[in-house]
Parts: structure tokens; sequence; C-alpha cells
């Protein structure tokens, strides 16, 4: 068992390792309204992608008005229009959350822009992204899907001078410890 948890301490050096050099991920920086946001081009699951946000000192984008959703809107479809992209609202954690959405940098929720019936947590859907549908504008794009699906994601630097630029980083850990359809594939993280 003692070579086995050694095993596991290089395996985790060596994902720190790789999670310092920045140059790994492969994203693209803009600034809306002077707010470094990032298109990161691997599709990740969501826990992923959050991840791949904060050993970038950033959070997965959240969304505060219509102007930023259209500008996002426009910059997904230039860099991957057939795909969509993670952004940084979860109902994650189980029973009690669900339905309740929250951004993970812990902005307040006075903006959406859901698509025409959603969300609706078909067969389990926590985790939100830019739905790039043909059909969808760019007013109401937003759809839940399974946290378990692959899209590339958007990262971004928090407009909260308060410095919380992580609150939701306690309830995260929480849903990542759920023995729910995440779990697996945080294991693989
Ligand atoms: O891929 C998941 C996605 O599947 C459907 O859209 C294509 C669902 N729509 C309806 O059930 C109307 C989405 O809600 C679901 O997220
Ligand atoms: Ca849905």
């Amino acid at each position: 068992a003692d070579a086995d948890a050694d095993a596991d301490a290089d395996a985790d050096a060596d994902a720190d390792a790789d999670a310092d050099s920045d140059s790994d991920v492969d994203c693209y920086e803009e600034s809306f309204e002077g707010v470094r946001t990032l298109f990161c081009m691997e599709a990740k699951v969501w826990p992923q992608a959050r991840d791949t946000c904060r050993e970038l000192d950033l959070t997965l984008v959240s969304i505060q008005s219509e102007e930023e959703n259209e500008w996002l809107y426009e910059r997904t479809g230039e860099y991957r229009e057939d795909t969509d992209w993670y952004i940084g609202f979860t109902d994650r954690g189980g029973e009690e959350s669900e339905g309740t959405w929250r951004w993970t940098d812990g902005s307040a929720v006075d903006y959406t822009a859901w698509a025409p019936g959603e969300p609706n947590d078909s067969g389990g859907e926590d985790c939100a992204a830019i739905w790039r549908r043909d059909d969808l504008g760019p007013d109401a794009n937003w759809n839940d899907f399974p946290c378990t699906r692959t899209f590339p994601f958007i990262c971004q630097a928090s407009g909260d001078s308060t410095g919380d630029g992580d609150a939701d980083a306690d309830a995260d850990a929480d849903a990542d410890a759920d023995a729910d359809a995440d779990a697996d594939t945080d294991a693989d993280a």
C-alpha cells in the first residue's frame, strides 16, 4: 500500500508540474471591458475545465450582461462555432443544490440567458454552456448539460475587487466529493 501511496504522490507531483506550466494550456486571451478572458480550446469535462482555469489563477467565466453574452457568442463563434463552450454556472451538489444555479466566482446571479425550455436537467444536467445551436441567437443560448460532456471553455479574471474570486471553491469541493455522475470523471482528473 505504501508503494501505491508513493506512486500516487509522484503522479500528483507530475500533475502539479504540468499545471504550473501555463504554456500547456491552449487558450486565446482577450479583454472584455478590461477583464482578461481566455478561450481555451481543449475540450474538457466541466470539473477539469474549472480546475484548469484555477491553475491559471482564473475562474470559469461568469456572465453579467447581455453585452457580455453577445460578445462571448461572437468570440466563441470566431474560435470554434461548431461546439458548445462551458461557462462557470452550475447547480452541482445533489438534491439540495439542484435548480439553484451559482457562478463559480461567487458573483450574484442577476442575469441569465437560458435557451427556451432550459435548464431542464434532462437526464441529470448540472453544468451550463453557451449552446451554439444554429437556431439560437446570442440572446438566449445557455443550456444545462451533463458535467461529463467535454467542451472547450472560457476562463476569466474575477472582476470582484474584494478578491474573493473563487467563492464557490468549497461548494465545488463538496460537489466533487459527491458520489454522482461526476465522480468518475473527477477520479480521472
Ligand atoms: O445534449 C443534451 C441536450 O439534449 C436536448 O437538446 C438537443 C435537450 N433538449 C430537450 O430536451 C428539448 C437539452 O435540454 C439537453 O441538454
Ligand atoms: Ca438541458
